[in-house]
């Protein structure tokens, strides 16, 4: 009998696959109301969940455990599995036993969603079956089809942890900057696990401006500079001009695309790579690139109200996030107001302060970080709000025309469901 932990949507996703094929299974949540709880009872009446504190008793008869990512290594079951030589496996790795069609991994601190996204719809765009799925939101096991002809999965450091097997045609890992801090023993066990996702690569794409990232013979590359190989993807920079180029092809002028920032001319040059080597035509991926408009909570313009630009990137729940937005608006615009805050991931916050101190008029901090936050800033102006809404009227009023910006640093959880509902609520104190 397999157990499954967590009654996420990834516990959820795995339920329904073993139900599918006749596998038996027991399903635990350490919580006694867990989020899917009502989702999981409405689909499968009488299989009830086991809610509560875990004990040894609940890998009795287990042959192999489905975990969460969302539940640590250090938890006790896992420790208790492994003692009984149990294995424990991420709904990834059951995925990838059953896909039939070529999978594509992405991983990364920061980007993954957007080139994610980006890939899906320069693959559809070429009239293919393509399914996004993974950390983006929809757990992987519920994008199986046969009818699909690419399956492009967002991997999380957590995912990954609990992978042994993955068969990737070809993946990526974007950059590695501090985040989960929180979760791992150390900053190089963060790296480690990021790294894990080449060892599953049949080709591997690197980026070759991450120090992080070992350069790899055979890899295709890509970075922010004339390409070494005719298959390498970089830019060039003509006449005040800045182009995408494949080799020594140029293939678009980087100010056609929607996105801004100088990340995402990484993020476009990171998903032109992968669709090359999985085949795609560049015209059709230029296309493609052209009319993608980034995602919703990443740098989304909001709207124009008395002057002032209201961008929303409350999916920016580390430093190095914010550091990016920070940097592309600086470059565009004199004033600008920063709403951050929330809950800090055990980073060093040391340059975001400096950013802060030297380029931004004025803070306005939220939730439980704010006031070591606050601490840490010795020049800009800074308030404090206890709710979303009286961020948005003190930035307001810090502010004539400029921008004002939602980019926390910090993950949601304190204030909110998740960094979703924290967007949502900037945008709708913005426009109401
Ligand atoms: N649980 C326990 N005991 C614990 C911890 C958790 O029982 O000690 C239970 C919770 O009660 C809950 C379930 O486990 O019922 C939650 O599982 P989960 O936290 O793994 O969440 P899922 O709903 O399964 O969502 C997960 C990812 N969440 C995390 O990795 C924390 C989602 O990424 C992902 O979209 C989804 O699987 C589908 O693949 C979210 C995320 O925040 C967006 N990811 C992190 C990030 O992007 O920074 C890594
Ligand atoms: P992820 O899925 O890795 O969290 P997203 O594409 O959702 O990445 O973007 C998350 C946040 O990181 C957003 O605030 C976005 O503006 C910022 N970001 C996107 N790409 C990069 C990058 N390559 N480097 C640094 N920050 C980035």
């Amino acid at each position: 009998m397999k157990l499954i932990l967590g009654l996420g949507s990834t516990g959820l996703s795995i339920a329904r696959f073993l139900s599918k094929h006749q596998i038996a299974y027991r399903l635990a949540d350490s919580r006694i109301q867990p989020p899917f709880l009502s989702d999981y009872l409405a689909e499968f009446s009488g299989f009830e969940p086991v809610l509560g504190d875990w004990t040894k008793n609940l890998l009795t008869g287990i042959d192999e455990v489905f975990i969460s990512p969302g539940i640590a290594r250090t938890q006790a079951i896992v420790v208790w599995a492994r003692e009984k030589n149990i294995p424990v496996t991420s709904d990834i790795e059951l995925f990838s036993r059953y896909a039939q069609a070529p999978i594509i991994g992405i991983t990364g601190s920061n980007g993954k969603s957007t080139v994610t996204q980006l890939l899906g719809e320069m693959i559809a765009n070429e009239g293919k079956q393509v399914a996004i799925g993974g950390n983006i939101g929809k757990p992987a096991l519920d994008c199986l089809d046969d009818t699909i002809d690419y399956y492009v999965l967002e991997l999380s450091s957590y995912q990954l942890d609990y992978t042994q097997d993955l068969n990737l045609l070809t993946g990526v890992v974007l950059n590695i900057t501090p985040d989960h801090l929180d979760r791992y023993d150390s900053f190089s066990q963060y790296t480690d696990s990021k790294l894990s996702l080449y060892q599953h690569c049949q080709h591997l794409v690197v980026n070759i401006d991450e120090m992080l990232i070992p350069k790899k013979q055979l890899a295709k590359h890509f970075g922010v500079d004339m390409p070494k190989q005719p298959t390498d993807f970089g830019t060039v920079t003509c006449h005040d001009s800045c182009y995408f180029l494949k080799g020594d092809d140029v293939l678009m002028c980087v100010g056609d695309m929607q996105l801004i920032g100088e990340h995402n001319i990484t993020n476009v040059l990171a998903a032109l790579a992968l669709g090359d080597q999985i085949g795609l035509d560049a015209d059709s991926m230029v296309e493609s690139i052209k009319a993608f408009k980034g995602l919703e909570h990443r740098l989304e313009w909001v709207a124009k109200k008395h002057g002032v630009d209201y961008y929303n990137d409350s999916k920016a729940t580390n430093v190095a996030s914010t550091i990016k937005a920070l940097n592309t608006l600086i470059d565009r615009h004199e004033n600008i107001v920063l709403i951050a805050g929330g809950v800090a991931k055990q980073e060093d916050y040391s340059q975001l302060f400096d950013l802060i101190d030297k380029d931004v008029a004025g803070v306005v901090l939220i939730g439980q970080s704010a006031q070591a936050l606050g601490k840490g800033i010795k020049k800009s102006t800074v308030s404090y709000a206890d709710s979303m809404v009286e961020a948005v009227r003190l930035a307001a009023s810090m502010v004539n025309d400029g921008v004002v910006i939602l980019s926390p640093a910090c993950a949601s959880f304190d204030l909110f469901d998740n960094f979703e509902a924290r967007g949502q609520a900037f945008k709708q104190a913005v426009t109401e």
